[in-house]
């Protein structure tokens, strides 16, 4: 797979051939009162062993104290969602959740989820690689993050128009 998709670099796991739960952290990102909605974005690049290892993305509003998968926390996929589900049978941390699972066959487009805003809360955004018993695959990179609050500004009353003066 290629190494990144932008050069240098990329953020790569292995997937091994035994049990394993790896985990990328962003920074605590506060949200504000009245923030809209929060937009992840990145570039995605996995090749699991299909169906028993994969990827998923979680997050926690309580500065990591508890995570959530994002579909659980209310949101949503805008582009690239889960393509599968974890087996159960063989001690793969995320058995039977929703995953990104198999091969992309290199990076793929840019996966976008729309989460909720939130007022005075800490968010952090997780990724989260989860192998099985057997078999490894190459692993998952990701590249190109982008976590984006956008609190619109107050709606501004049109100025008054100015009267013509009577004459
Ligand atoms: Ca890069
Ligand atoms: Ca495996």
């Amino acid at each position: 797979m290629p190494p990144a998709d932008t050069p240098p670099n990329a953020v790569f796991v292995d997937d091994p051939a035994t049990i394993s739960d790896k985990q990328l952290l962003s920074p605590s990102i506060p949200l504000i009162c009245d923030a809209g909605a929060v937009d992840v974005s990145f570039r995605n690049n996995f090749n699991f062993q299909d169906g028993f290892d994969g990827g998923v993305l979680e997050v926690s509003y309580d500065d990591g104290l508890t995570f959530q998968d994002v579909l659980a926390a209310g949101g949503t996929f805008v582009l690239g969602g889960y393509n599968g589900t974890i087996n159960s049978c063989c001690g793969n941390p995320l058995a039977g959740r929703q995953a990104w699972t198999g091969n992309s066959a290199g990076f793929i487009d840019t996966t976008v989820v729309s989460l909720p805003g939130g007022c005075l809360m800490q968010l952090i955004v997780r990724w989260r690689m989860g192998s099985d018993n057997s078999v490894s695959g190459e692993g998952w990179r990701i590249d190109n993050i982008d976590i984006a609050s956008c609190n619109r500004p107050p709606r501004r009353r049109p100025d008054p128009r100015p009267r013509p003066t009577p004459r």
